[in-house]
């Protein structure tokens, strides 16, 4: 390790001990060596090698052990210990302008606050402006800063990230000059979220296209300008790149900027060992001077895949996670597509924390033709969602029945509950009672610091109980606002299998939880999922779309996916758990 680098872990230490309300000397001990250590001038191992390390105004042997340690070894068992002795949601609020640890502490004390979404609500709630030492001044201060982190951070989800994209290459495909326009990096490959959004355009007149590039209502900043690139800021804080190539090279671009790294750079050994060289202008022969006058034509996307004998990688797929190898041999299974939806489960309604009744979330299926839609309103652990207890579960049940039965409505709704994994693994409900729903989604909602060997263990529990039949967003993370609790998802995907519950593939674009990465080995092994958009309103069962893209990029086929099966079907596999949907 560098100096560098272990002062920075020094000052690390020296916030973990003051978000601790540890002895303010021992802090300073800390941050005063990491600041001597940036500035010393003797080189750290001449130091080290004669012993004089100690001799050094303010190093302490306790300091100087450690400073040992971390340069011999790259790890320190005090500093790991520590990390894991503060919930990372207090260490992450250090990342608001304007907030230390001091004042982290007391936020945490007085109002129990552990992450950045709770300390977001607090503001929202009046309840830092009340605090000693803060007032409305910095209670709005922190409210900013928590509103430009989500901004202004690296990352923007997907989803919101859309807003922005879709009317810009809807924009860019209605100019003259435009031949031909696509969307290119993450945002093609359709990651969860974003660093920017990249645009290759075709044409071999771009001026008018970058001043209507950079003209644009929502752009706040032109970050760079020139004749064929350009690069703005919007609103936002999100970044977009365009590029403009002539027709020629358009399908090279694209595949080029569409990624990710990890994928061009398999895709470039794929050509040299043809004996080929790829870039972005073109495929030639590795001895041939320039793409201009050598490139082979490529008319699209597809044409520079079979130029390598490989078969077209959907852009979903290119993650460099064993793409070039399937594309090689036997090629894809067959995606799932959007259209393939036929119903979904896990959804809320008025009677816990949903803003639309049953009969309108009913409607608003029927409207987008599908055949069955499910509820699972919360159990009642989750008193903060008004969570049902038995008797207005059975109330519900019996309203449900009495739709079914009226014809009403020609979607089916199927009875279900989200229900608590409480603490101990144990389900939130009376058994007896959520065998007479038609399903029941299992998921934990409370005592997200357990250890993971604690929470493994109680995920399991819940997954063994025969009342489940899907376990609900395995991980509780929210996409760039909340951690994901600790779990060893390897066992809970087996435990799943061996028990014949379902994992769903939680839609909300802030969860898409399971993760794809885990989803191909998971339904290699034959475990289901269910795509669920977790829906609090009507409009959120569009968040299906993006379950689906989640679900391509863990290569799923429809075959693994129960809700692209007709009623009938769904009826027979949920009947594995409740008999009486059987026949
Ligand atoms: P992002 O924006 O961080 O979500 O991720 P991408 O994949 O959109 O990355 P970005 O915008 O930096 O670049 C777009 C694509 O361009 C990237 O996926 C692959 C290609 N590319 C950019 N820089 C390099 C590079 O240095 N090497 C290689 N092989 N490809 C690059
Ligand atoms: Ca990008
Ligand atoms: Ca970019
Ligand atoms: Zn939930």
């Amino acid at each position: 390790m560098t100096k560098r680098e272990i002062a920075d872990i020094l000052n690390e230490i020296a916030m973990l001990l003051e978000l601790k309300g540890e002895n303010p000397f021992k802090i300073r001990a800390y941050s005063n060596g990491a600041r001597t250590l940036e500035t010393l001038e003797e080189s750290l191992d001449d130091l080290i090698r004669e012993g004089t390390l100690g001799d050094v105004q303010g190093f302490g042997k306790a300091l100087v052990d450690k400073i040992e340690t971390l340069y011999q070894t790259g790890t320190l068992e005090f500093y790991e210990n520590l990390k894991d002795s503060v919930e990372p949601g207090i260490v992450s609020m250090l990342e608001i302008p304007g907030l230390g640890a001091k004042k982290i502490k007391i936020l945490h004390e007085t109002l129990g606050v552990s992450s950045i979404e709770e300390l977001q609500k607090a503001c929202e709630e009046e309840k830092v402006a009340g605090l000693k030492g803060f007032g409305k001044k910095s209670q709005d201060k922190i409210a900013e800063g928590i509103k430009n982190r989500e901004a202004y951070g690296k990352r923007h989800l997907w989803w919101r990230a859309r807003e922005v994209a879709e009317p810009i290459l809807e924009g860019l495909l209605a100019l003259p000059e435009v031949e031909k326009a696509s969307h290119a990096g993450s945002f093609r490959r359709k990651r969860e979220h974003v660093g920017d959004l990249d645009f290759i355009v075709a044409s071999s007149r771009p001026e008018r296209i970058m001043e209507w590039f950079v003209a644009q209502d929502q752009v706040r900043e032109v970050t760079a300008k020139g004749e064929t690139k350009a690069s703005v800021r919007f609103e936002s804080g999100l970044q977009a790149d365009l590029r403009v190539v002539p027709l020629k090279q358009f399908n090279f671009a694209l595949h080029h900027f569409t990624g990710s790294k990890d994928h061009n750079v398999l895709m470039r050994q794929r050509a040299l060992s043809r004996g080929l060289s790829l870039s972005e202008w073109g495929l030639k022969p590795v001895e041939a001077e320039s793409f201009e006058e050598s490139s082979l034509d490529a008319k699209s996307e597809a044409d520079i895949f079979n130029l390598l004998d490989l078969k077209f990688v959907p852009p979903e797929l290119r993650e460099g996670r064993g793409e070039i190898e399937a594309a090689g041999s036997d090629g894809f299974p067959e995606l799932i597509e959007p259209s393939a939806i036929k119903g979904v489960f896990h959804n809320h309604t008025t009677a816990s924390d949903g803003r639309s009744s049953l009969e309108e979330m009913t409607a608003s299926a029927q409207a987008l033709r599908w055949e069955y839609w499910g509820v699972a309103d919360h159990s009642k652990a989750s008193f903060q969602a008004n969570g049902l207890d038995e008797d207005r579960l059975l109330q519900q049940l019996e309203r449900i029945r009495e739709l079914n039965a009226s014809g009403e409505f020609t979607t089916y709704i199927f009875s279900g509950n989200e229900c608590d994994i409480l603490p101990d693994g144990s389900l939130d409900l009376d058994e007896e009672l959520l065998m007479k729903l038609d399903y029941v989604v299992s998921s934990v909602h409370s005592s997200f610091s357990q250890s993971e060997s604690e929470m493994t263990r109680r995920i399991v529990k819940a997954i063994e109980n025969p009342a489940t039949t899907m376990l609900g967003h395995l991980t509780g993370r929210l996409l760039l606002r909340r951690e994901a609790y600790q779990v060893d998802t390897q066992k809970v995907v087996d435990a799943a299998l061996a028990n014949d519950v379902v994992i769903e593939l939680n839609a909300n674009p802030y969860r898409l939880d399971m993760d794809w990465r885990l989803w191909r080995n998971a339904a290699e092994k034959g475990l289901l999922t269910s795509i669920n958009p977790d829906a609090h309103a009507p409009e959120h069962f569009e968040f299906v779309e993006a379950g689906v893209y989640a679900a391509r990029k863990g290569w799923l086929t429809a075959e693994s996916v129960i809700n692209t099966r007709s009623l009938q079907e769904v009826k027979a596999i949920l009947s594995r758990k409740r008999p009486h949907l059987a026949d």
